[in-house]
């Protein structure tokens, strides 16, 4: 029986599930000391002088460290040139919870004790926290030297006039893509420990190589005595794709103090520490016929990227214009966009990077155009799709070629699932009772681009190349080792790489281990973003396992004395086809890999070891139909998900348990997107006021729903498993519909949009015809 596609339990589950998981914080060294930064509690200032006399004498306390330590070695690797970001803030601060010195002290207790006595004066500048704030005439600069807030700007190409010109009716939207904290259970941090034999250095990244090559080029060292350890990582949803000071830092520290140093960010750091996602806003405008058709479409993207240029935060509003069209064929499409610095948490990439915003637009103005021509939403949608006979699909961009996918169809199992009619006819009857909660019906027809692989598409973002790795190694006794490039902060790599191991070297799922994160150990590796784990690692593995089989199967011919082409693999045996019973067992085989006496004289010894870098041709895009049904309380507001249906497009599906856990986890931050989170700060002096889990609202099980989850099949070309990438399908999908479905109930009182969070305030305030 094939493994992929089976609901294979995760490899990675009995250890995490008993608490024998290891991360960071798990491993203390003898002597490991804890640093700790001293975060600005000014948003904009001048740093006039910092005193750390007290500090030096509190108990524990092992040394101080300001940016003039650090002279030698200023800025984090990867920035924009004129806005890179400091180790430590200089003499200038960008945001309230930038580090301006760091305390390393015998234990986090005493480094945590010690702030307090760190006084630093500042001289308070203006701050702005917004696009609009920034791009203000007049504004404060965060980077005087440059005149402007604004880093870089795309124009429209073609602003598309004659078009809209042309068209029926035209509408226009402004929507803002609210920034949300990015929340895995576990922080940031990290621990380095830098021996007579080089560093070493476990951290909580999705890329571990990624950071090992950077961190020894910045530290001058050779990448052989620089090694990366990502143990078990928890979550990261982008976040941790980003270079931080401490992983920079607290190297130079150990080198310092001769000890292993610590840094382990406390929830409350987090908040303000960890990069943001999201915080765009979209000048849209859309032109159409009478009968919901779209001719052209115009996007203005305005991104807050906070304090500094972080390299993966600069290409969000790239990948939020390139799919600014959704699934839709729309003639006309013209997108353009500048990126802003402000006094906030830098943003990069959160769950979707660019593209649930992209989305959340599209799915937003298709409603919007089914409101103006009294068109359903779901004919509008049908009238408008790409078609599934015309795929490979150019878009308005030329690096986006859809690649394959059934649209009408997804929606038409969406709307089975859903059982559209009937729904229909109880909010009509809810609408004329007084007593009743209103509803609505919000639907969601998303394509994404994930499975980052090709040549140059990781490039851009800082990345050395857009491969992933698989090396693959047969022991004597048959069993199998796999090293992968990219490792997992909560996927299940070990499984899925494994399951199809399995199935193309016909080992026993038990008997392969998968290896991962640790530069020690794995070759090279990309790292584990942009859905593209089984796209792209899944890929080698499949392809180096073929390669490797030529010759098993070659040893298994010459221990048979059978022609190579009667071979088979089966239950952990090569067998002889049409001679049942002559068969060699794999451990026969992975022995006599390494016995020259045995082998066929053209291989040698340790020939069963195959390693490849896997080259997409292409992105692979995942697609959907979502639908949420809502109620909504006339009275106070508040919104409940009364159904959520998902049909998914992943192509071949590895592992269906894996894959529905990634879209619940991915629908359940679309949901709070929606309708809890938002990252605020103080507009006038730029202080955050949701720096902690009580003002910043997550939801728990109890607010989501159970989903109804349905899936269509539609083969990716652009590798040999048909897969797509589905880590950040739910999150791309879910926002759109279930602000879709509070809109569609608001109708009767003539409400065209509400930003997200969709708080019970604002949907009061718009039965109430109050802004
Ligand atoms: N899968 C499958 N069949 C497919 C595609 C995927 O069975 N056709 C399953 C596999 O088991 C795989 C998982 O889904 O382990 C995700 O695979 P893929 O879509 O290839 O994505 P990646 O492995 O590259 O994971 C990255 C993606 C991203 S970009 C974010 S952000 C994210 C996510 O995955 N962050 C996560 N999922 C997360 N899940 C957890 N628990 N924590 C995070 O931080």
């Amino acid at each position: 029986m094939s493994l992929v596609g089976a609901k294979v339990l995760r490899k990675e589950d009995p250890s995490l599930l008993t608490g024998r998981g290891k991360f960071v914080d798990d491993f203390s060294p003898p002597n490991t000391c804890f640093g700790q930064f001293v975060m600005s509690d000014q948003a904009h200032a001048k740093i006039i002088s910092i005193d750390v006399s007290e500090t030096l004498k509190m108990p524990g306390v092992l040394g101080v460290w300001t940016a003039a330590d650090f002279i030698s070695f200023p800025n984090l690797p990867g920035g924009m040139t004129d806005f890179e970001r400091p180790i430590l803030a200089h003499d200038r601060v960008r945001w309230a919870g930038e580090p301006v010195a760091i305390i390393v002290a015998e234990n986090r207790y005493q480094a945590a004790d010690a702030v307090p006595t760190v006084v630093v004066k500042y001289k308070t500048l203006d701050a702005v926290t917004s696009v609009a704030q920034a791009t203000a005439p007049g504004a404060p600069l965060l980077f005087e030297e440059h005149r402007s807030n604004v880093l870089t700007k795309v124009p429209m190409l073609d602003d598309l006039e004659k078009h809209f010109a042309k068209s029926h009716d035209r509408a226009s939207l402004r929507i803002v893509n609210q920034r949300c904290a990015v929340v895995p259970i576990e922080t940031v941090g990290c621990l380095a420990d830098w021996t007579l034999d080089g560093l070493t250095i476990w951290a909580t990244t999705q890329a571990p190589h990624h950071l090992r090559n950077k961190l020894a080029s910045w530290l001058d060292t050779p990448q052989n005595l620089c090694r990366v350890i990502a143990p078990d990582v928890g979550g990261g949803f982008g976040a941790k794709i980003v270079w931080y000071p401490e992983f920079f830092a607290a190297p130079l520290l150990s080198k310092w103090l001769r000890r292993p140093v610590k840094f382990m960010q406390t929830r409350s750091e987090a908040m303000v520490q960890m990069t943001h996602g999201r915080d765009q806003v979209h000048e849209i405008e859309v032109g159409f016929e009478k009968n919901g058709k779209i001719n052209a479409l115009r996007m203005v993207i305005s991104q807050n990227l906070g304090a500094y240029g972080d390299p993966t935060g600069l290409g969000l509003a790239t990948l939020t214009g390139w799919m600014a069209a959704g699934c839709y064929k729309i003639p006309h499409v013209s997108t353009g966009f500048r990126t802003v610095v402000t006094n906030t948490t830098p943003v990069a990439a959160y769950r979707g990077a660019g593209r649930p915003e992209a989305t959340f637009s599209i799915e937003r103005i298709i409603d919007l155009v089914a409101l103006k021509t009294s068109v359903d939403p779901v004919k509008v949608r049908q009238i408008n799709f790409i078609q599934p006979n015309e795929f490979p699909y150019e878009t308005h961009n030329e690096a986006v070629v859809y690649d394959s996918g059934d649209f009408p169809q997804a929606l038409d199992e969406c709307l089975r699932l859903l059982d559209y009619e009937a729904v229909k006819a109880e909010q009509a009857k809810n609408l004329a009772d007084q007593n009743a909660p209103l509803i609505g019906i919000g639907f969601s027809c998303w394509l994404e681009i994930a499975g980052f692989g090709p040549n140059g598409s990781l490039e851009g973002f800082g990345h050395l190349a857009s491969w992933e790795s698989a090396q693959i190694r047969i022991a004597p006794d048959g069993s199998a080792t796999i090293f992968i490039g990219s490792s997992p902060h909560g996927q299940g790599h070990e499984t899925f790489v494994a399951q199809i191991a399995s199935d193309e070297l016909g080992i026993p799922f038990e008997r392969i281990t998968v290896i991962h994160g640790d530069t020690a150990t794995v070759i090279q590796g990309v790292g584990t973003m942009g859905s593209r784990g089984v796209p792209t690692v899944g890929s080698a593995v499949k392809v180096a396992s073929e390669r490797l089989m030529v010759r098993a199967k070659k040893i298994a011919a010459h221990l048979l004395e059978a022609a190579e082409q009667d071979i088979e693999v089966k239950d952990n045996a090569f067998n002889v086809r049409g001679t049942p019973g002559k068969k060699v067992s794999w451990s026969d085989v992975g022995l006599t890999s390494f016995q020259p006496l045995r082998l066929p004289p053209e291989l040698q010894a340790g020939t069963l070891e195959e390693r490849l870098f896997h080259e997409s041709p292409n992105f692979s895009y995942p697609s959907g139909a979502y639908a949420c049904v809502v109620e909504v309380n006339r009275k106070s507001g508040k919104v409940k998900i009364r159904k959520m249906v998902v049909v998914d497009d992943c192509g071949t599906v590895i592992n269906p348990l894996l894959a529905e856990g990634q879209v619940h986890g991915g629908v359940a931050q679309g949901i709070a997107q929606a309708l809890y989170e938002q990252v605020c700060y103080d507009p006038s002096t730029g202080q955050p006021i949701t720096a902690n889990l009580i003002d910043y609202l997550i939801p728990s099980a109890p607010d989501l729903p159970n989903y109804i989850a349905g899936r269509i099949t539609t083969l990716c070309p652009n590798n040999p498993l048909g897969a797509k990438g589905i880590g950040e399908s739910g999150a791309v999908g879910s926002p759109p519909a279930v602000v879709n479905a509070v809109v569609n109930a608001l109708a009767s009182f003539g409400v065209e949009h509400i930003d997200m969070p969709v708080t019970p305030e604002k949907v009061w305030h718009a039965m109430n015809g109050r802004k």
